[in-house]
């Protein structure tokens, strides 16, 4: 069994030091990721481009030594494998083209004629399995099926969803099918991203918080088991971390739920309650505010230092509870890694 350090914590091992990672290490706050970025042109380019993707993922491993790499990629490309029209403006964020009902559905590809497509990422991850450091481990990703959903329906970013709570309130049988569809595609994508040598997988499910009752248990639970089960099935041991973003009381048995090895905290959430409530069921990932990223100083120590010592008594990966912000100073970086490292 491998004894890098993420791996041991998700095998449920509690350690001395967590080992750390930071969702959006590969960022703008980083000089060197803006000028490769300009090299490629625009984000979606550097996206498809293996070689360019490869050495974005890599600055933050070298420069910082983080325990793991993510896969430089975004959860959009899935849609945009789909057939959905993808492209990102300046200062504002992504735009797709909407669904609003069956049609939208009936014009997408299937879950097997996304690989085309999607081949340049499964290139990065491979080239990532053989150029990262022996010690760090490689995560792949994708968005959990409702997050990709409300980016189809809304064709953007939405602070309550709304179009998306739309169409699964009034027409539920449109709403599944695309759910339904996201879910398989999902599943073959991961499943292409771990042959290429991603050695965890991890669920973003940045909007999960907005789904409640029942709506929680449908669309942020049961997909996301039926991708961990399915993936678990073509790779035994594979471990899974799922982030079901401010979820508030649905943290509670996520892990037991879905089968994920970790459960990624926000930080909406104290880790006195993380520790209670949730890292009593497996292992934990977070959560420091991004804007210590930003501020820095001596509340940036005490914070780091009090998840660490929170959550001691149990697995745990550091991490931050949200990515990483582009007015971030890459100097509070070094300063909360030395912090965790030196508890
Ligand atoms: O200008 C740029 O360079 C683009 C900014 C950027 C980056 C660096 C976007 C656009 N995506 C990414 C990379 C990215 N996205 C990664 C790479 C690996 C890493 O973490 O270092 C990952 C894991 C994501 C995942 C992602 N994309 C999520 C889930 C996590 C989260 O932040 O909640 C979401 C919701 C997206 C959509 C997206 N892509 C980009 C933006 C600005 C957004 C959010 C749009 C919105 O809701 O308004």
């Amino acid at each position: 069994m491998s004894d890098k350090t993420i791996l041991r914590a998700l095998r449920g091992e509690t350690l001395p030091t967590p080992p750390i990672w930071m969702m959006r290490q590969a960022g703008r706050y980083l000089p060197e990721y803006r000028a490769t970025r300009a090299q490629a042109g625009d984000f979606l380019s550097l996206c498809y481009n293996p070689e360019l993707a490869t050495e974005v993922t890599l600055q933050p491993i070298r420069r910082y030594g983080f325990d793991a790499a993510i896969l430089f990629a975004d959860i959009l490309l899935l849609p945009q494998a789909l057939g959905a029209d993808l492209w990102f403006v300046t200062g504002e964020g992504p735009r797709l083209s909407t669904i609003t009902g069956p049609d939208g559905i009936r014009g997408l590809k299937t879950k097997d004629d996304i690989h085309d497509h999607l081949a340049p990422i499964y290139e990065t991850v491979s080239r990532l399995a053989q150029q990262l450091p022996k010690t760090t481990t490689l995560i792949g990703f994708a968005g959990a099926p409702w997050t990709v959903a409300t980016y189809m329906i809304a064709g953007r970013g939405t602070p309550d969803q709304a179009p998306a709570h739309h169409l699964k309130d009034t027409d539920r049988a449109t709403f599944t099918a695309l759910i339904n569809l996201i879910t398989e595609a999902t599943i073959e994508y991961l499943s292409k991203q771990v042959d290429a040598g991603a050695e965890v997988i991890k669920l973003f499910d940045s909007w999960a918080g907005s789904l409640t009752g029942q709506d929680f248990e449908d669309f942020a639970v049961a997909p996301t088991k039926k991708i961990i089960a399915a993936l678990k099935h073509r790779h035994p041991g594979l471990p899974i971390i799922a982030f079901p973003r401010e979820a508030s009381n649905g943290y509670i048995n996520f892990h037991a739920k879905t089968g994920a090895d970790c459960v990624a905290l926000d930080n909406s959430i104290s880790p006195e309650w993380g520790a209670a409530h949730v890292q009593t069921a497996g292992c934990v990932q977070g959560n420091l505010a991004s804007r210590h990223m930003v501020t820095g100083g001596q509340a940036l120590i005490d914070d780091t230092r009090h998840i660490v010592e929170t959550f001691r008594n149990g697995p745990h990966i550091f991490n931050l509870g949200h990515g990483i912000t582009p007015d971030a100073d890459p100097e509070n970086v070094q300063l909360m890694i030395d912090t965790v490292r030196n508890s």
